[in-house]
């Protein structure tokens, strides 16, 4: 284990130089190692607040949502690069994100509905009120390549929320390629979900960091507490592939509205739960307006947002 950024410094391309102050790793315990047991995945979520879970999800389905990944991703390329190399944390636009992953193959709605994350969300966000069904909060893919530059690390919810008590996100990564030091490894600053009240992520601050060093096929769980980011891609010739996503209590607004984006005849099959979670639903606290100006298509997948997962 490498603490701090100690192989990829000099890729970097925000941060220490500018910044007035270094925070170093300051972690008491061991860091969380993968692990196929999903309670001390949860211990670890509390106490560092990120856990690298094995074997939970779909283990049979890495390979084919890898290659799925490569073949849309080229399509896109050949189409218009600007459609996947444009996501601003990148500046030599070397990263590849992909989105609308619903559209472009079943295995990514599959993912969505798989009983360890329900379970790990209920866990993490608690109760909703009168039931209503969490959200998909945002869904893509994430590609680094040699050379490509780190991302800044960040919260995924909002910097300013100041004495945030709670998690409004449950964040998942679902690494499709061993994550490693060197080609990319989502860079996390362990024990930081309990910094809510001081992380500065004004650019003042370079927050020093680990590598979340796990096998291909493992999930990273983490929350809209932890400070984070994409780890600059310095190997010479291998990518890091992942699904990164996550899931909000029905009040917080995801940063996709679904049912406008994507396809739909996509969620023709689709269950009540992952119409749910995709927001094809209103609410049930009363101000369950009719959908009139939605298509007729779009009103007929619609489903009620009473949870029954
Ligand atoms: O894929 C990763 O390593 C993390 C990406 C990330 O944190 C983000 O895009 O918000
Ligand atoms: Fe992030």
């Amino acid at each position: 284990m490498s603490v701090g950024n100690t192989l990829s410094v000099d890729e970097y391309k925000v941060g220490r130089n500018k910044a007035a102050m270094v925070v170093p790793v300051d972690f008491q315990g061991p860091l969380p190692q993968p692990t196929p047991d999903l309670e001390t995945a949860k211990a670890n979520l509390e106490r560092a607040g990120y856990a690298i879970l094995t074997g939970a999800v779909l283990p049979d389905k890495v390979e084919l949502a890898r290659q799925v990944l490569a073949s849309e991703i080229a399509k896109e390329e050949a189409a218009d690069v600007n459609r996947v190399s444009q996501f601003f944390v990148d500046p030599d636009a070397k990263n590849r994100r992909l989105d609308r992953l619903p559209d472009r193959h079943p295995v990514f709605l599959e993912l969505l509905e798989q009983p360890v994350l329900l379970d790990m969300v209920k866990h993490i966000l608690g109760p909703t009120v009168l039931n209503e069904s969490y959200l998909v909060q945002s869904l893509d893919a994430n590609v680094t390549h040699p050379g490509s530059g780190a991302q800044f690390i960040h919260l995924d919810g909002s910097g300013g929320t100041r004495h945030q008590a709670v998690p409004y996100q449950a964040r998942f990564i679902w690494c499709l390629d061993a994550f490693d030091e060197e080609n990319g490894a989502t860079r996390v600053v362990p024990g930081s979900h309990q910094w809510n009240d001081r992380v500065d992520i004004s650019g003042a601050t370079f927050y020093e960091s680990v590598p979340a060093v796990a096998p291909a096929g493992s999930l990273i769980i983490y929350t809209d507490m932890l400070l984070h980011g994409t780890g600059a891609n310095i190997s010479a010739d291998r990518q890091r592939a992942s699904i990164n996503f996550g899931y909000c209590p029905p009040w917080c607004r995801p940063l996709t509205n679904f049912p406008l984006v994507l396809d739909p005849r996509t969620m023709e099959g689709a269950s009540r739960t992952l119409r749910q979670l995709l927001a094809y639903s209103s609410v049930v606290n009363g101000f369950d307006y009719p959908w009139n100006s939605a298509s007729e298509e779009l009103r007929s997948i619609s489903v009620p947002a009473t949870i029954e997962y």
